[in-house]
């Protein structure tokens, strides 16, 4: 039998994972566990994650892992960085978790350029309480609380993360935002943000354009075109802010 091939860094007795089947999660923990693996980080990483389907990957990785209440990743996650500077901590967390009620303690880690990681998953939904609008709903788009499509005049236009990270942050920031559907670039994104930490320059943060397709009700071809279509033409992939050289559209 030929088994998949998996990160070194991933906990083995925990696979496979619990994530739906099509949910873009899996890809993005996979692109985080090659990008440890890859900088040898492992034994001095510490994981966090969110409530919401992050909470999900509350065991998926063999390293020191913490599971915090809704929103509140990114702060407990700063405050073990102050304690042990010498450890990279990684923040994982979903779209209602960082930009809604998590949005202050977001807003103020990237003001301070806390040196910290936190990678952030944007499905457009809340995934885990069965599919609401989340701040990053698009225009149109109908979910649990929106059934006749989100109307800004209503609910106000999508929150673009790391647009805003980026115009918060000072020089050292990384800010970056990759997409499920081009694995080798949201792989190299990640791994750009924990270099960024390594190297102790600043506030590092990656949004990752992911699949719902539980919640958005949709069949393979309809939740990757959503994706490809929808989502990357209202949340452009690229890299915003990097210390580390020239950045990549
Ligand atoms: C303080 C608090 N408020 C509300 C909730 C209910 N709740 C659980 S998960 C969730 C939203 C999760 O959505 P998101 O952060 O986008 O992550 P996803 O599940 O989509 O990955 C909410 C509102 C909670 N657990 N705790
Ligand atoms: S509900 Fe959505 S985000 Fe949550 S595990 Fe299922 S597909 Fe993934």
């Amino acid at each position: 039998m030929v088994l998949p091939a998996t990160p070194k860094s991933w906990y083995l007795p925990t696979k496979p994972h619990k994530f739906c089947p099509g949910c873009g999660h899996g890809i993005v923990l996979k692109a985080l566990g090659e990008a440890i693996d890859e900088l040898g980080i492992q034994d001095k990483t510490v994981f966090g994650c969110d409530i919401g389907c992050s909470l999900l990957s509350w065991n998926f990785f063999a390293c020191d892992s913490i599971q915090t209440h809704h929103g509140r990743t990114t702060p407990v996650m700063v405050g073990i960085k102050r304690a042990r500077p010498e450890l990279i901590t990684i923040g994982y967390m979903g779209d209602g978790g960082g930009y809604s009620i998590g949005s202050q303690h977001l807003l103020n880690a990237a003001v301070r350029n806390e040196k910290i990681t936190v990678i952030l998953v944007n499905n457009t939904n809340y995934g885990m309480t069965g599919g609401q609008m989340a701040p990053t709903t698009l225009p149109g788009q109908k979910t649990e609380t929106t059934p006749y499509g989100r109307d800004p005049e209503i609910t106000g236009y999508p929150t673009k993360g790391p647009e805003f990270v980026a115009a918060l942050t000072s020089d050292g920031a990384y800010v970056a935002r990759g997409t499920v559907s081009k694995y080798k670039q949201l792989k190299r994104f990640i791994k750009n943000a924990l270099q960024n930490q390594i190297e102790g320059n600043g506030f590092s943060f990656v949004e990752a354009l992911s699949t719902c397709p539980t919640n958005w009700r949709t069949n393979a071809q309809q939740t990757w075109s959503f994706l490809e279509d929808e989502m990357e033409k209202y949340f452009p992939v690229g890299e915003f802010k990097s210390p580390l050289g020239k950045g990549e559209k």
